[in-house]
This record gives structure tokens, sequence and C-alpha cells, in this order.
């Protein structure tokens, strides 16, 4: 089996709402492999910035800006990408990166639909959260999109690699 990576993240909301522990805990429970993992804040200019829809070529800001929108690169023309910025940048995020063989569509299936009305119970967005504004959780779309967004918001040094002792306990 090919092992993956996924990039996972709880929102602002996810971390406001005291959520982190219970989110982190249903991938780990399941067995899949913690790689890396963060509490980041965006720079205050750079929220202010984005929500301002305020560009500049050659300040931090735009750097910034332009991360995010290679983050959502699939949604930056979409008409809520900008509230979708001022949501993603408005507190702390915790940022993961986690380890195994399919777990990014694995992933995708513990968070649930995009629309947290239309998820199923027992899935993070369906046991949490109401709106898909809201909705708690991202959740990397495919292996390739994985690897990029571990490589957007994860240093070189920041990842792990290690063998867990449970390891032999999980696969035959
Ligand atoms: P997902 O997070 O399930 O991968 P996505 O990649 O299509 O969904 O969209 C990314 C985020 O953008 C999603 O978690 C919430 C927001 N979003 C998507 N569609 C939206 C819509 N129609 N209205 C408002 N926000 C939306
Ligand atoms: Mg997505």
């Amino acid at each position: 089996e090919q092992v993956e990576e996924t990039y996972i993240m709880v929102k602002p909301d996810g971390v406001q709402r005291g959520l982190v522990g219970d989110i982190i805990s249903r991938f780990e429970k399941k067995g899949f492999k913690l790689t890396g993992l963060k509490l980041f804040q965006c720079p205050k200019d750079l929220a202010e910035a984005c929500c301002w829809e305020f560009i500049d070529d050659f300040n931090l800001f735009n750097i910034y800006l332009q991360w995010l929108q290679e983050h959502y690169k699939d949604l930056n023309s979409k008409p809520f990408f900008p509230k979708l910025i001022e949501y993603i940048t408005s507190g702390p995020v915790v940022c993961m990166a986690w380890e195994g063989a399919g777990v990014v569509a694995s992933a995708r299936k513990l968070i649930g639909s995009t629309d947290p009305l239309q998820a199923e119970p027992g899935t993070i967005r369906g046991d949490l959260a109401v709106q898909t504004g809201r909705n708690v959780v991202h959740g990397s779309d495919s292996p390739e999109n994985g690897k990029r967004e571990i490589g957007l918001w994860f240093k070189e040094g920041e990842l792990c690699q290690w063998t867990p002792a449970q390891a032999q306990w999980l696969r035959e």
C-alpha cells in the first residue's frame, strides 16, 4: 500500500469552541500517524489586509495573501473567497500533517460533507457543526494536494518521522 500524507487544519471556530482535542483524537484513535502539529496565528496585519483586499506586490501582506490563495487555489475566484479568508485568518488555527495508507480519502470521510447539515452523524462536521461557513476543519482532497498543502503550512524541520509503538498492532 502507498503511504499518503494529508494536511488537516482545525479552523478558528474549532479552536474557539474548544474542539481541538476531540478532532485530533479522532485521527489518533483511527490509527493514523501524526507527523506535524502546531498552533498558528495569522499575523493581524495580514488578516486585515486580506479583508480590505489591499494589494501591494512588494510587501509581506501580499506574500501571505498569495500563500492563502495558493492554499485555496481552486476557490480563489469564487464569490465567497474574501469571506473564507476573513474566517480562516480570524483566530489561531491548528495545523496538522497525518500519514498512512489511504489517509487522504479516509480523513475526508472522518470529516464529512462540506455542508455540516448534510454530513453524516459520526463525522466531525456531522457531529460538531451546522454551517458551511463554520465547518471547523479542513482536509486535503487528494494525495497531491496533501503534499502541496503540508509544504505550504510547514517548514521542513517542523515535521517528524517516527515509528509509533502501536504500528505492529494496526497492520498485520
Ligand atoms: P471542503 O472543505 O469540504 O474540502 P471545499 O474545498 O469545496 O470544501 O471548500 C473549502 C471551504 O470553503 C469550505 O470548507 C467552506 C468554504 N466554502 C465552500 N463552498 C462554500 C459556499 N458555497 N459558501 C460558503 N463557503 C463555502
Ligand atoms: Mg477542499
